[in-house]
C-alpha cells in the first residue's frame, strides 16, 4: 500500500540541475503551509521525508522525491509568502517557470488548496496559468480533518466562485489523518503515470 519506497534525491535551485534520470513527475504544488510536504510524507509513509514546518514559506528549492524507484515526487516552493513577498515571488516566478517550460515528463500536477478556505488571488493566479497550460492537474483540498459540516458544505461553492466552471476538473478532500482519502489520492495519481 501507498508509495512506501521513497527516497529523497536532489534540491534543486535552477531547472538545468534537475535529476539527469528522466522519470515520470508527480509536482505538488500551492501556497506556503497548505500542506505540501505533509501530503507527500503521508503518501509515502515517511514522516520525515519532505520537510514540514509551521514556518510558511520554507521550501525554496524544488525537491525531488523519487517513488518506487519508478517516478517522482516533486515538492514545490510554495506561493504566497507574505513577509518576504517580493523576494519569494521573485524566485517563485523563475525557478517554477523554467520548471513549466516544455517539461515531458510532468504527467499531473496537483495543485493543494486548503479546505477551510475560500482560494487566493495567487490561488486564482496560479489555476489560470494552470488551465492555461497543457498538463494534467487535479484539485486536492488539504486538511478536510479540520472542517465541520458547514464548512465541508461550502467547498464547492467557493471553488466555483474563484474558477469559474470547475465540472471537468477533478477534485479531491485529503486529510493526512484519514487513510482512506490517501488511498483515494494514491489510485489518481497512479491513473496519471499508469501504476
Ligand atoms: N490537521 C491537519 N494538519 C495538516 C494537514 N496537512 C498539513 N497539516 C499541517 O499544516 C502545516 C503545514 O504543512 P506543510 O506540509 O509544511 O505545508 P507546505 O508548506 O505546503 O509544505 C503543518 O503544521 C502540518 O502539520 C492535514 O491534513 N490535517
Ligand atoms: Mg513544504
Amino acid at each position: 500500500m501507498y508509495f512506501n519506497q521513497a527516497d529523497f534525491v536532489k534540491s534543486v535551485d535552477k531547472i538545468e540541475n534537475k535529476p539527469e534520470k528522466h522519470l515520470n513527475e508527480v509536482l505538488f504544488v500551492g501556497k506556503s503551509n497548505v500542506g505540501k510536504s505533509s501530503l507527500i510524507n503521508a503518501l509515502t509513509n515517511h514522516s520525515k521525508l519532505a520537510f514540514t514546518s509551521s514556518k510558511p514559506g520554507h521550501t525554496r528549492l524544488l525537491n525531488y522525491y523519487i517513488i518506487n524507484k519508478k517516478f517522482y515526487f516533486v515538492d514545490c516552493p510554495g506561493y504566497g509568502f507574505s513577509s518576504q513577498k517580493d523576494l519569494d515571488y521573485e524566485f517563485y516566478g523563475e525557478l517554477i517557470e523554467n520548471y513549466f517550460k516544455d517539461n515531458k515528463d510532468l504527467k499531473l500536477v496537483i495543485f493543494l488548496l486548503d479546505s477551510r478556505h475560500e482560494p487566493t488571488k495567487d490561488d486564482i493566479t496560479f489555476f489560470n496559468f494552470l488551465k492555461e497550460t497543457n498538463y494534467n492537474f487535479v484539485l486536492v483540498m488539504t486538511k478536510c480533518d479540520k472542517l465541520n459540516q458547514s464548512m465541508r458544505s461550502k467547498i464547492e461553492k467557493n471553488l466555483i466562485a474563484a474558477f469559474g466552471d470547475i465540472d471537468d476538473i477533478e477534485v479531491l478532500l485529503t486529510s493526512i489523518k484519514d487513510n482512506r482519502t490517501l488511498i483515494n489520492l494514491e489510485l489518481l495519481i497512479n491513473s496519471f503515470i499508469g501504476g
